[in-house]
């Protein structure tokens, strides 16, 4: 039988994904979606078949015709939400971040444990792009020798107003902490965020753009620039140089128009478009993974070790001075060999 899934938080990536679980992902069926906003869950369910709005969230996770969960609610209503779809036993995609911190996100680790399976993604889905993928296989392959080095950028067209400098760390720079540490292979362990002089797009009292560096266990480092209100659209970049060689990814370069004396292509405008593939590839490997009784990609030690290290970020960006990323140990936590 397919997958019953009901969607939590119906704001831009909420609905994105209904419309994704509606119509474009096999295995499952979109069977209800909630919000605080009820009139907003009502619109959204209207444009689909037998699609319930359940008012409460809560009600949603314990409902007995939903059998796993996507999470795409606003970070502080992770905790709970995502903590009683554990508890219900439910399969989740939770949206990153997994939650506002790393004490936070370890709670939710720990509960998964006692759980005694894996319930818990995070929706990191530059993990499924296929450019991002290409670039983890060409490094695992060994052929340009060990990773060294990291540069990102990443940019929005712009930001409204209530997104402040601290969700620059926690909602977007979240991002690379999650790509540096698959690369790498390893945890962050210190983190800098410094900020330049603020564009005069940016709200009041804003740091925009960032600029972040990362130390990793073993030696290796990254640099990211973080832009929320660049003015120009939605821009990912990543290169990674390794001792023989170097891999780009994030040039949008695949349509390339000339006219009227000028070249160039399409910039996006935001993420649903740039990872709409990453999103539908990361949506179909978690119905597939939670029909098997398994997660796929990123998992709730993700989300923590992500969290953690952003909470080291704020930290930093506030100070002006590398943090130490603190995180639990993961043996002790995970009780040896499991993911
Ligand atoms: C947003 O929540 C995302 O996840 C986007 O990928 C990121 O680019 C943006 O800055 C975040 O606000």
């Amino acid at each position: 039988a397919p997958l019953r899934v009901g969607v939590v938080g119906v704001g831009v990536m909420g609905a994105d994904h209904a419309v994704r679980l509606a119509h474009r992902v096999a295995g499952a069926d979109l069977v209800a979606v909630s919000d605080p906003d009820t009139a907003r869950a009502a619109e959204l369910a209207a444009r689909f078949d037998g699609v319930r709005v359940v008012g409460e969230p809560l009600d949603l996770i314990a409902d007995d015709g939903v059998d796993a969960v996507l999470v795409a609610s606003p970070g502080s209503a992770h905790e709970e939400q995502v903590l009683a779809c554990v508890e219900h036993g439910k399969p989740t995609l939770c949206e990153k971040p997994l939650t506002m911190d790393g004490e936070s996100s370890l709670r939710v680790v720990e509960a998964e444990r006692k759980a005694g399976r894996p319930l818990v993604q995070v929706g990191f889905m530059r993990r499924f792009d296929p450019e991002y993928a290409e670039m983890k296989r060409l490094i695992d392959s060994g052929d340009l020798g060990r990773i060294l080095l990291v540069h990102n950028v990443h940019r929005n067209l712009r930001a409204g107003a209530s997104f402040r400098s601290e969700m620059i760390v926690r909602d977007s720079l979240v991002h690379e902490v999650d790509v540096c540490r698959w690369l790498f292979g390893a945890e962050i362990e210190t983190i800098t965020v410094l900020a330049p002089r603020p564009t005069g797009h940016a709200a009041d009292g804003v740091l925009d753009p960032q600029v972040a560096i990362f130390h990793m266990a073993g030696g290796g480092m990254a640099t990211t620039e973080v832009f929320v209100n660049s003015q120009v659209g939605y821009e990912v970049r990543c290169e990674a140089v390794a001792e023989r060689g170097n891999v780009t990814i994030g040039l949008g370069q695949s349509v390339f128009v000339r006219r009227a004396g000028q070249y160039g292509g399409r910039i996006p405008d935001d993420w649903r478009d740039r990872f709409g593939r990453a999103y539908d590839l990361e949506v179909q490997a978690w119905v597939d993974a939670a029909r098997r009784g398994e997660v796929a990609g990123p998992t709730a030690w993700d989300g923590y070790a992500a969290t953690a290290a952003c909470t080291a970020g704020m930290e930093s960006l506030a100070t002006g001075r590398p943090v130490p990323v603190t995180m639990a140990d993961r043996a002790d936590v995970l009780g040896g060999g499991q993911a």
